[in-house]
C-alpha cells in the first residue's frame, strides 16, 4: 500500500497556512490516494441559507473577522437572491437570502430557519466520483456540468446527504484537460467584492484559520445507515472517537460516530438522539429544524483565547462551564501541563481534554440564529486527533441547562 503524503491544497496555500501547522490546527494523517474511489482535496465552500443575507454577511465580517471577497445578486444579474463570500484562513462560507419572492430559497428557510443547505467539496475528479455515488446508489442532485467564465472553467456536481443538506462536489483544476485553475473569487456568477470593514484597522482579524468537522444530526435509528453511506458511497474511514449507549443513557442522550475522508481533512461526526430523562438535544434540533441538518462546524485555531477574547468583545455568546470543572483536582491530574494557566481556561470557560496522542481546547457558541440549531465550535489542537470525549459530560450538562431555560421538558 502506497501513501501519499498531505500536502496544502490551493485554498489552503493562498491563505498562507503551513503544512506543519495545518496537520497541528486539523489533524491530518498520510494514506493511500490512489486506491481512493472518491478522492476529496478539501473543503470547498460552507452555503448558509439565512432569512437576510445583507446582514448575516455583515455579522460575519464585524463580530467573526472574516472578510467579504465575492457577491451575486440583482446587481449582477443573479434576480433570485444575494449571496456572500466570506472567507477567513482556508474556509469560504457562502450566505445566501432570497430577494425575490418566488426563491426557492424561501421554501428552505422557512422549513429550517437559518442553517447549512451545502457542505460543498473540492474534488480533484468530479466525473470519477458521480460514477461512483452512482454505482454505490446515492441521490444525485446535479448532474456533472462545466461552467465558465473569464477566469476559466469549473466541473460541478451534487449529491445528497441527510435531510436537505447536499454535497456539491467542485472541480478547479484541469476542467478543460490543460492543467488549468479557475481563478475566479468563488464560482461561475460571482464578482470580486470587498467592503468597509478591510479598511478598519486590525481588519479581517483572522479568527480561524480552517475547518476542522462538521457534525450533522439524524433521526432516532439512522446514524448507522449515514455512517454507512459515507463509507460506501465517499469512501470515508471511522475514526475511533464514539459515543455509545453506554455513556448515552448515562447522561449525554445522544450517540455519535465520526467518519473522515482518507486525509481526515474533511471529518463529520454523526448524531442520532437517544432517550434519556429529558428531551434530547437533538431531538430538539429535529424539531427545530424540522428534520435533520448540520448542527455544529467547528473552526480551528492556533489561538484559542484571543479567540474567544475578540467574540466576547464582539457580543458572541458562549456555553457556560461553571468553576467545578476547572477547579476538580481528578480533572486537573488527567490534563497535566497545558500551554496555559488552567487559571486563563478557567477564566474564559474553554473546556481542555486530553487523550493518548495529545490535547484539545475548545468552546462552543450558543446558536447563532433564532432556533435552537446551528452553532459554532472554536477548537485549538496540541496532537490529540478526538472531540473532547472528556468533556462530553461538562459540555452536555451545559447544553442541557439552556434547553431547560428554553422550556424542555
Ligand atoms: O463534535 C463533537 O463530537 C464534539 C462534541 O451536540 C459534541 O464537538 C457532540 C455533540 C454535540 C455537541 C458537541
Ligand atoms: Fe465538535
Amino acid at each position: 500500500m502506497s501513501n501519499t503524503a498531505v500536502e496544502l491544497t490551493r485554498q489552503e496555500r493562498e491563505a498562507e497556512l503551513d503544512l506543519d501547522q495545518l496537520k497541528q490546527l486539523v489533524g491530518l494523517v498520510d494514506y493511500d490516494e490512489e486506491r481512493d474511489p472518491f478522492p476529496v482535496t478539501g473543503w470547498d465552500a460552507i452555503v448558509f441559507v439565512v432569512g437576510n443575507a445583507t446582514q448575516t454577511a455583515h455579522y460575519y465580517q464585524s463580530a467573526w473577522g472574516m472578510e467579504l471577497v465575492g457577491y451575486s445578486g440583482p446587481e449582477h444579474g443573479n434576480r433570485d437572491h444575494k449571496a456572500f463570500v466570506l472567507k477567513s484562513g482556508s474556509i469560504r462560507f457562502v450566505v445566501k437570502g432570497a430577494v425575490s419572492p418566488d426563491s426557492p430559497l424561501i421554501a428552505h428557510h422557512t422549513a429550517h430557519g437559518d442553517g447549512v443547505v451545502d457542505i460543498s467539496l473540492e474534488v480533484p475528479d468530479v466525473d470519477k466520483c458521480i460514477a461512483q455515488a452512482k454505482a454505490a446508489g446515492a441521490t444525485v442532485l446535479q448532474e456533472p456540468e462545466t461552467v465558465s467564465d473569464e477566469h476559466g472553467s469549473v466541473r460541478i456536481a451534487a449529491i445528497a446527504t441527510y435531510g436537505e443538506t447536499r454535497h456539491t462536489l467542485v472541480q478547479r483544476v484541469n476542467v478543460a484537460g490543460d492543467g488549468s485553475v479557475y481563478t475566479g473569487v468563488y464560482l461561475p456568477g460571482y464578482v470580486a467584492r470587498s467592503s468597509a470593514f478591510v479598511k478598519r484597522e486590525g481588519a479581517p482579524k483572522r479568527l480561524f484559520q480552517a475547518l476542522d468537522h462538521i457534525v450533522g444530526n439524524v433521526e432516532l435509528g439512522k446514524m448507522d445507515e449515514w455512517v454507512g453511506f459515507y463509507n460506501r458511497v465517499m469512501g470515508f474511514v471511522n475514526m475511533a472517537e464514539f459515543v455509545g449507549d453506554d455513556i448515552a443513557t448515562e447522561y449525554s442522550a445522544l450517540m455519535s460516530k465520526v467518519v473522515a475522508n482518507g486525509n481526515h481533512r474533511v471529518k463529520f461526526p454523526l448524531n442520532e438522539p437517544a432517550i434519556a430523562k429529558k428531551k434530547s438535544q437533538i431531538d430538539e434540533y429535529l424539531e427545530f429544524y424540522t428534520g435533520p441538518g448540520a448542527q455544529h462546524l467547528a473552526l480551528a485555531t492556533n489561538d484559542i483565547l484571543r479567540t474567544v477574547d475578540e467574540l466576547r468583545k464582539e457580543g458572541v455568546e458562549f456555553l457556560d462551564t461553571p468553576d467545578a470543572y476547572y477547579d476538580d483536582p481528578e480533572m486537573r491530574a488527567r490534563i497535566g501541563r497545558v500551554r496555559v494557566p488552567i487559571e486563563e481556561l478557567k477564566k474564559r470557560k474553554i473546556l481542555v481534554d486530553r487523550d493518548e496522542d495529545g490535547y484539545l481546547l475548545q468552546i462552543f457558541t450558543k446558536p447563532l440564529g433564532d432556533r435552537p440549531t446551528v452553532f459554532f465550535e472554536i477548537i485549538e489542537r496540541h496532537g490529540s486527533l478526538g472531540f473532547g470525549k472528556g468533556n462530553f459530560k461538562a459540555l452536555f450538562e451545559s447544553i442541557e441547562r439552556e434547553q431547560d431555560k428554553r422550556g424542555n421538558l
